[in-house]
């Protein structure tokens, strides 16, 4: 029988192996959101994806797919002591999540026409925030949406 043994355990060897990219501890992620004038579905001057759910340890990579955009923090949108973030304009500019909590991202050309964007690592450690910030008027409507997903 031990040669049976052996190949249950081979193939429980190789069942591991297949799975453990997705179990415990997960290994640095990085992100890719693109910078885009639309999406094609009627949205203009957007983050794609706005909101995402990472892990602390990944990287965010913003991608200027098309032109004339940036990505950059919204300083009342932060986790306290998380490293600041400014990308420049039609430049990929990476955004390495070292803290838990939500952070919120910026376009500055295109933030009045509501090009914001939400990273949520972790524990939502700033949670408070989402009701502290005030976006300008016309980025509102899709503020108030990533608010919704940032609650969950
Ligand atoms: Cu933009």
């Amino acid at each position: 029988m031990p040669s049976r043994l052996a190949a249950i355990a081979a193939i429980a060897a190789v069942a591991l192996f297949a799975v453990s990219p997705f179990a415990g501890p997960a290994s640095a992620e990085e992100h890719v959101v693109k910078m885009l004038n639309n999406n094609g579905k009627g949205k203009f001057m957007l983050f794609e994806p706005e909101f995402i759910k990472v892990n602390v340890g990944d990287t965010v990579k913003f991608v200027p797919t098309n032109k004339g955009h940036n990505a950059e923090m919204i300083p009342g949108l932060w986790p306290e002591g998380a490293a600041e973030f400014k990308g420049d304009l039609n430049e990929e500019a990476v955004l390495t999540i070292d803290k838990p909590g939500i952070y919120g991202i910026k376009c500055l050309p295109h933030y009045p026409m509501g090009m914001i964007g939400m990273v949520v690592a972790g524990e939502p450690t700033n949670k408070s925030q989402l009701d502290s910030y005030k976006p300008v008027a016309t980025a509102e409507k899709r503020y108030e949406a990533l608010k919704a997903q940032a609650g969950q």
